[in-house]
């Protein structure tokens, strides 16, 4: 790999986008070499990831525009899809993917880490969708998954204006969930990752799914989805254990469940 690195400490996987001269920016390359980091993942080692980028400027300064300058209509939509299925990859990713924005997370970089199911950043993050002024739509997602983060008045005042939006405003309107000091972003990311990692596994991908499909379908649908995933755990280890511990008063345990299963 050229310009993905991927590191794992204990259950946490690190997958760092590695392009620094580009400001990590996504060309087809760093795409296929992410979905390749993602599918090798050992889902029976690894229960919750971390995403940032290289260096202390630049989570992602978007889709590469240098490669995206000369494209024709077919394949601006093979490069959307390709894009696209990657993202999809992350946001249905069996387990927990935490963003750490360190820098400017911009077009791509802003739609990968909306495709990420928690987000926090540095102090010196920026973030916006400034396709528009590209003369392009956001092509990986923006204009549907910044409209369900942060609502469509404020998703179609930055897509359509195209202006960028600093760390302690992409925290007021809930892009991001906390901002950092720069060296304490990817410590506090991997303490985060290691706290989903203490969780019961299967529960902890129960929650992401229910939450991921509920979201999609109506509210009477959605609690059927909930229902079939509670019911599922009851069938985990886990869940015996975890029960378990509380009942026996077992302070030692109860607070975190022990043996994990991760099958
Ligand atoms: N692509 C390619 N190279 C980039 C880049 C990018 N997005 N962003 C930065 N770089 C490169 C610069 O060209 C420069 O390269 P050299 O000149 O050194 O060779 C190097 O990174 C350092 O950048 P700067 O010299 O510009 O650094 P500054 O600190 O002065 O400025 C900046 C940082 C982030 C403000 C600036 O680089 C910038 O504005 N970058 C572009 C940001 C941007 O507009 N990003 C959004 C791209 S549009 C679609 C699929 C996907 C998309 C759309 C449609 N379909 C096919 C449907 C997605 C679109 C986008 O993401």
């Amino acid at each position: 790999m050229e310009f993905i690195t991927y590191e794992q400490e204990g259950f946490v996987g690190v997958v760092t986008i590695n392009r620094p001269k580009a400001l990590n920016a996504l060309n087809s390359q760093v795409l296929d070499e992410l979905e390749a980091t993602f599918d090798a993942i050992d889902l029976d080692t690894t229960r919750a990831v971390v995403l940032t980028g290289a260096g202390e400027k630049s989570f992602v300064a978007g889709a590469d525009i240098g490669e995206m300058s000369t494209l024709t209509k077919a394949e601006g939509e093979a490069f959307g899809k390709k894009g696209n299925d990657v993202f999809r990859k992350i946001e249905t990713f069996p387990i927990p993917v935490i963003a750490a924005i360190n820098g400017f997370a911009l077009g791509g970089g802003c739609e990968i880490s909306m495709s990420c199911d928690i987000r926090i950043c540095s102090e010196n993050a920026v973030f916006g969708q400034p396709e528009a002024g590209l003369g392009i739509t956001p092509g990986f997602g923006g204009t549907q998954r910044l409209a369900r983060l942060v609502g469509a008045g404020m998703a179609k005042q930055m897509i359509y204006t195209a202006r960028n939006i600093k760390a302690d405003e992409a925290y007021r309107i809930g892009l991001v969930n906390a901002v950092y000091p720069l060296e304490e972003l990817l410590p506090a990311a991997k303490k985060m990752a290691a706290g989903i990692a203490a969780n019961a596994p299967i529960a902890v991908r129960n929650c992401k799914k229910a939450i991921n499909d509920g979201l999609q379908v109506d509210m009477d649908t959605a609690i059927v989805i909930e229902e079939k995933l509670f019911g599922d755990c009851f069938e985990t280890e886990d869940q015996k254990a975890g029960m378990g511990n509380f009942l026996e008063k077992d302070k030692e345990k109860k607070l975190k469940v022990v043996p994990f299963q991760n099958k």
